[in-house]
């Protein structure tokens, strides 16, 4: 029996989804008495480090805690739990660590996007058990914006990471590991790091892995798109639009069902899994339990991140019944996904920081960045380009436009990109870079660029629009819509600075194996391969 300490501020289901997975049995350890007995402990650890050690703190659960890991029974923290081992972090300056190891935390600074996002190598310091399986060319799924430095890291550093300075990225000592990265939702090199966990055995051989490279890389993705929706007889199918038109003679395309489809991307290779509730924005998503259905299965199939769109807004319902949206997102991390993205929501929002000049502290992206953590706010993006011959004449003076290489239909020069929100249904006088900007100022961690013109085509990604946008925002852009073909993915990532791609139509239809995509980037770009 594991124990998993779930002290209420995270959603720890993935972690029980891997446990179970390898086949252990969980128990969730939430008291100080419970604590007190635990043999073999995880510790998930999620969000903001001073808020880590405030809830420990006022639940009783620190001293126990710090018995827990001096007594060297088993432990395995994660993510921010590694971090909370070390004297205090630069994120929460008067909140004290648990102070095993002596340093503090501090934050990523640099040219470098952050939050660190993606996957990332390792390099083993030393020889252990915990790395049995290993070669040190595998990539684990990393998702923080402060580190442990390596500079000044003592004997307990097991491997060294690389994303502009290098750090630790996980510990091990006698019987305790923590990881900087997600084990949980690292695919099989994330399992099999938790199964050489679960099964210890203290006679076990140490191993230094042969092939660790000199220096890590972070690795594009390669996303996986499902947009979801119910057919016309109810059920929910995985369809796809062109140019957001998901309908051929009248009927909503089927192109299979989401759970398999999800579970199948994972096979495949999928960094990451995204789907999109495309008829969110009118159908309240907690009203369509089938959606946080295919979640929760998905989370025991798949354990790459998993990202839910579609709907994430305050909603009142027909009877009166207020939901925030941060309710809304709350049911769909407990469901199991890692990151919501919001989209509709996301344009009115800016639309109103133009309009008073400031923020409102209230909009559904600073509350959910608040309490689950700026990563796990997705923007989704819906931009259609509009051609001007003027740049000036734009309707709106906030509105950002570019010079193009690919003129419009009556030659002009230049174009803006329109946010449209409801499915591409409505546009709103707001452009995408500006969208983009003010939503890393509110607190978003990332930007899913769609392209309504490219969507569909297989005619490539709009790199013009997607250069504008990463050259708008410090946070990951992951690009979307238009690639037909591993040509489309190896021009993205060698003439854009995109984090990712998504992609859809090609993999639904099986035209381009995602290994494909990852061969074809292999030699030019890193890439996680399986
Ligand atoms: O506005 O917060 O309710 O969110 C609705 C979400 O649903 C948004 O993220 C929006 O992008 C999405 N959505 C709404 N309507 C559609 C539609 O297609 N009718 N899908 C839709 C958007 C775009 C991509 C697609 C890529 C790659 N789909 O996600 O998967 O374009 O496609 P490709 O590789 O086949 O070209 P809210």
């Amino acid at each position: 029996m594991i124990s998993l300490l779930d002290y209420g501020a995270g959603n720890v289901r993935s972690v029980v989804n891997a446990i179970e997975h390898l086949g252990e049995q969980v128990r969730l350890v939430s008291s100080p008495e419970d604590l007190a007995s635990a043999e073999k402990l995880v510790f998930p650890g999620v969000g903001h480090y001073g808020e880590l050690m405030r809830v420990l703190r006022e639940k009783g659960l620190r001293e126990p805690l710090i018995r827990h890991l001096r007594s060297g029974r088993p432990f395995f923290g994660i993510c921010v739990a590694l971090q909370a081992l070390y004297e205090g972090s630069e994120e929460a300056p008067d909140e004290a660590g648990l102070g095993l190891y002596p340093g503090r935390v501090r934050r990523f600074a640099g040219e470098l996007p952050v939050p660190h996002i993606g996957w990332n190598g390792i390099r083993a310091c030393k020889a252990s058990p915990f790395l049995a399986g290993f070669d040190g060319s595998e990539k684990l799924y990393f998702v923080h914006s402060y580190h442990v430095p390596a500079a000044g890291s003592g004997p307990e550093a097991l491997t060294l990471t690389d994303y502009g300075t290098a750090f630790v990225s996980a510990i091990a000592d006698g019987q305790r590991i923590a990881t900087q990265f997600h084990p949980e939702k690292s695919g099989q090199a994330g399992l099999r790091l938790l199964e050489n966990f679960l099964k210890a055995d203290r006679a076990a051989e140490a191993i230094l892995p042969p092939r660790c490279p000199e220096k890590t890389a972070l690795a594009k993705r390669i996303i996986a798109c499902l947009d979801v929706r119910a057919n016309d007889r109810g059920d929910l199918v995985v369809t796809k639009g062109d140019r957001y038109d998901v309908r051929e003679a009248g009927r909503v395309r089927n192109l299979g069902k989401p759970v398999a489809l999800a579970a199948d991307y994972y096979r495949q290779g999928a960094d990451e899994i995204t789907f999109l509730n495309i008829t969110g924005f009118r159908d309240f998503p907690l009203h369509d339990q089938p959606m946080l259905r295919v979640l929760e299965e998905t989370a025991k199939l798949v354990f790459v991140p998993l990202t839910i769109g579609g709907g994430i807004r305050d909603f009142t319902d027909r009877n009166g019944v207020f939901s925030s949206a941060l309710e809304v997102a709350a049911r769909y991390f407990r469901a199991g996904a890692d990151k919501v993205s919001i989209g509709s929501d996301a344009v009115a929002i800016v639309e109103q920081y133009l309009q008073s000049g400031k923020a409102s502290g209230l909009s559904s992206i600073e509350q959910i960045a608040r309490v689950y953590g700026n990563q796990a706010v997705v923007i989704s993006i819906d931009p259609r380009r509009v051609y001007v011959h003027d740049p000036a004449k734009v309707p709106a003076a906030h509105i950002q436009c570019i010079e193009t290489a690919e003129p419009g239909p009556e030659g002009e020069r230049f174009c803006w990109y329109q946010c449209t929100v409801q499915g591409g249904r409505e546009g709103r006088p707001v452009d995408a870079l500006t969208v983009a900007a003010v939503c890393e100022h509110l607190g978003a961690g990332e930007i899913l660029l769609n392209c309504i013109d490219r969507d569909g085509t297989g005619a490539g990604f709009d790199l013009e629009l997607v250069r504008a946008v990463r050259h708008a925002v410090g946070i990951p852009v992951i690009a979307s819509s238009g690639a037909g073909c591993t040509d489309h993915f190896v021009a993205l990532f060698t003439t854009t600075n995109a984090d990712a791609a998504l992609a859809a139509g090609i993999f639904h239809r099986r035209e381009v194996p995602i290994a494909a995509v990852k061969t074809a980037l292999l030699d030019r770009v890193p890439v996680r391969q399986l």
